[in-house]
């Protein structure tokens, strides 16, 4: 592979691997803005960033598979379509793998607790680019059979074999407006930049990120669930009891939700602090569309709780400045003030979300061998001095 063409990147991101580039913010960065900057939204690739800067007039995708034409799709045709703007918390599944390896080892990227970011995503819906080809709104199957759509890129990664990143959702998503699945070309109000896929990307809402395709090449209309590796083998949970000598991929659907998720942003994982008052903040979200129904803080390792303020108050520039807004696709950040005493010896945060979901205690409960999801209760240390 090449990686010669690499984009610039901020020097303050965390490297997790160079080449593909993973990369995450140090977490205190997460709780400064509602909306993510760019510079410093994770990064997750599996393969060098295509360059397409010099032909972006020829840049089209081609929208094909189960249809009675295909359809060549330029930016201009998808830029004249309804412009939406959504706010939507992009996670990985792999956020906070490092942290399950602790209990036994897993495979892959080792992340902290920022795999993820929010931002403001717009674009044409998805929605309206499939009636442009004969596949009207809320539809579970097309007119020539189609259940699902597939998402391929440009990109080449190892996991493919040299081919495409590819993924799909089910049809029933794609043609739901309200789902809000975005062919996005501005992020934060400017133009994609080529690390979070250049000129054109999906965005999935609620959905672990590796559904949302980057460096979009075509659109396809299948009858089955995508065959992809990254839908086949990966990206799907197992139980503990699931190792590498006993793993069969296909007992498994491909994840799609992400599940209720909050960390603490304003602490390391390790901490030596002085008693007295301290401000916890962080971050929790929900897949699904799930709103955060609560966030409690403890600073006596789970033996009591508080429950924290939250907002999704935007106090950069991106959206009207609203203390009532409500989206549904975005992350709350979380505060509460607390009293640390010289018996404090962990500070603790869990979320509760709109349905009643919750985050189990301990990692061991959703050990799983690709170490995704991981969703236990996040708990930082302190050592408390004089
Ligand atoms: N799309 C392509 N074409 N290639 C990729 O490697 N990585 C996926 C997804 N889309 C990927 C992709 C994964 S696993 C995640 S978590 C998100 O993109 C990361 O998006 P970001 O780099 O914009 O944060
Ligand atoms: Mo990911």
């Amino acid at each position: 592979s090449d990686y010669s063409q690499e984009p610039p990147r901020h020097p303050a991101l965390l490297v997790n691997s160079k080449e593909p580039f993973n990369a995450e913010p140090h977490r205190s960065c997460l709780v400064s803005s509602y909306v993510t900057p760019v510079d410093f939204f994770y990064k997750r690739n599996h393969g060098p960033v295509p360059l397409l800067d010099h032909h972006i007039d020829k840049y089209s995708v081609s929208v094909a598979g189960l249809l009675e034409n295909r359809k060549e799709l330029y930016m201009k045709d998808i830029i004249k379509l309804p412009k939406y703007a959504v706010t939507a918390t992009l996670q990985c599944a792999g956020n906070r793998r490092t942290a399950m390896s602790k209990t036994r080892k897993v495979k892959g990227v080792g992340w902290d607790i920022s795999a993820l970011g929010n931002a403001v995503w717009s674009g044409a819906k998805l929605a309206d680019v499939l009636e442009l080809v004969g596949i009207s709104k809320h539809s579970h199957i097309s007119p020539h059979g189609g259940k699902h759509v597939e998402f391929v890129s440009i990109d080449k990664c190892k996991e493919e074999n040299g081919g495409p990143y590819k993924a799909s959702i089910p049809l029933s998503h794609a043609t739901n407006p309200e789902a809000d699945v975005l062919l996005a070309y501005e992020m934060n109000g400017e133009t994609l930049n080529r690390d979070h896929g250049y000129p054109l990307r999906v965005i999935v809402p609620g959905v672990i990120g590796a559904r949302s395709v980057k460096w979009l090449d075509s659109i396809n209309i299948i009858a089955q669930v995508c065959q992809g590796f990254f839908m086949q083998k990966d990206y799907k949970m197992f139980p503990p009891s699931v190792d590498w000598d006993n793993i069969d991929w296909s007992t498994r659907r491909p994840v799609m939700d992400f599940p209720i998720q909050s960390a603490i942003c304003s602490l390391d994982e390790v901490n030596d602090l002085r008693p007295g008052k301290i401000l916890i903040k962080g971050y929790a979200v929900s897949g699904g569309g799930r709103g955060i129904e609560r966030v409690d803080v403890s600073i006596d390792n789970g033996k009591s709780w508080a429950e924290a303020s939250k907002s999704q108050k935007d106090d950069i520039t991106y959206i009207s400045d609203d203390n009532e807004r409500n989206d549904k696709w975005a992350w709350v950040l979380f505060e509460a003030e607390a009293d640390v005493t010289d018996t404090t010896t962990h500070i603790v945060a869990k979320a509760v979300d709109i349905a009643g979901n919750i985050q189990p205690e301990n990692v061991e409960f959703i050990w799983n061998l690709r170490g995704i999801l991981n969703t236990s209760w996040h708990r930082v240390r302190v050592h408390i001095g004089s």
